[in-house]
């Protein structure tokens, strides 16, 4: 090992500490890494972490090993709440999110939540990868954190319960019913007459397996993936929102990437959350299948009472008032004629 000279250790020093103030993480004595770090709440079977592993060699290959993109699924590196502010600070790099739990910081990214607003992943996509993806990720730009196009998918969203058989609005009254920490997610099911719980995914399966909550609800991929059908019995059909996951950055960190590296490490990404839709979708096609087999009993819903129930408890009134005219009528324009 070449002897280091005091000239040339404080210089080697001096670069060391500028690169790690500089949020460059610099691993060993190897030339200049860049690591950044992707966190999700996600198992690490379910297809939104395998296809960010295979973006992570992608982007290692195509930066010669400069860049690190390390994934950390399943809340390694903290709950959504917690990780959201990470992000913020800069401590972590990458992190999926909900569009529904980050209106708890962005508001009117919750708009593609609205209850019973997609009729189906057509309108979905059109209005993601259209004119409403493009307003969310505007208004997302305006924080210290941006959005990479192409959302990830997490699918339409069904009601699971341990005991009660949910058919229409009215078997959800008093249900305790586990939601994720978003704004959007506690007023709709208030209106539906439930009682929702603000929790974080990390604490899900174990508030079902304790009867803390009486049900949850989430696409039946993630169902599966995640093992609920061991603690939940019942599924009603209700498809009540879609839901996917931004792809979201901190700007000040992206931001000191060469340039290079930028359009590298956007372009990975955007095709990963390509990939994963599709991935989503063929899973999509079996999922209800395999939880039957695992013991979960299925029910179709009265849809239009539910929508009923929203419109006369004043719900899209409320948040058509909170989003404000203009991406109001973006959303329309893609679902149609709310309320
Ligand atoms: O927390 C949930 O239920 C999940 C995993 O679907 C979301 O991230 C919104």
């Amino acid at each position: 090992m070449a002897r280091m000279t005091r000239r040339s250790f404080t210089h080697s020093a001096a670069a060391i500490t500028a690169a790690v103030a500089g949020g460059f993480h610099l691993r060993g004595a190897q030339a200049a890494d860049i690591r950044l770090r992707f966190a999700n709440n996600l198992p690490t079977t379910h297809p939104l972490n395998v296809r960010a592993t295979e973006a992570a060699k992608t982007i290692a290959t195509q930066t010669n090993g400069r860049v690190d993109f390390q994934v950390y699924p399943n809340n390694q590196l903290g709950n959504d709440t917690s990780t959201l502010e990470q992000l913020r600070a800069g401590a972590v790099d990458f992190f999926t999110l909900s569009p529904i739990i980050l209106g708890s910081f962005v508001q009117s990214a919750q708009i593609s939540g609205v209850g019973f607003a997609f009729a189906n992943e057509e309108q979905v996509w059109k209005a993601m990868d259209g004119a409403l993806g493009e307003h969310v990720r505007n208004e997302i730009a305006k924080t210290e954190i941006f959005a990479i196009k192409n959302i990830w998918d997490n699918g339409f969203r069904v009601t699971t319960t341990s005991k009660a058989v949910i058919k229409a609005p009215g078997d959800l009254k008093g249900v305790k019913l586990r939601v994720p920490p978003g704004p959007l997610w506690v007023s709709m099911f208030k209106a539906l007459g439930a009682s929702p719980a603000s929790i974080n995914f990390a604490e899900v399966y174990a508030a079902l397996q304790t009867g803390v909550v009486d049900g949850q609800e989430n696409p039946v991929v993630l169902i599966n993936n995640a093992k609920l059908f061991e603690v939940q019995k019942h599924v009603a059909l209700t498809n009540h929102m879609w839901d996917g996951f931004w792809m979201l950055g901190n700007k000040r960190t992206f931001g000191r990437l060469p340039q290079d590296i930028q359009d590298i490490v956007r372009s990975t990404l955007e095709d990963a959350g390509l990939k994963q839709r599709a991935d989503v979708k063929k899973l999509n096609e079996t999922a209800a299948a395999e939880l039957k087999t695992k013991g979960m009993i299925f029910n179709d819903v009265d849809v239009p009472a539910f929508r009923q129930a929203l419109q006369s408890g004043g719900f899209y009134a409320e948040w058509h008032k909170k989003f404000g005219d203009a991406a109001w009528a973006t959303l329309e324009q893609f679902t149609g004629k709310l309320a």
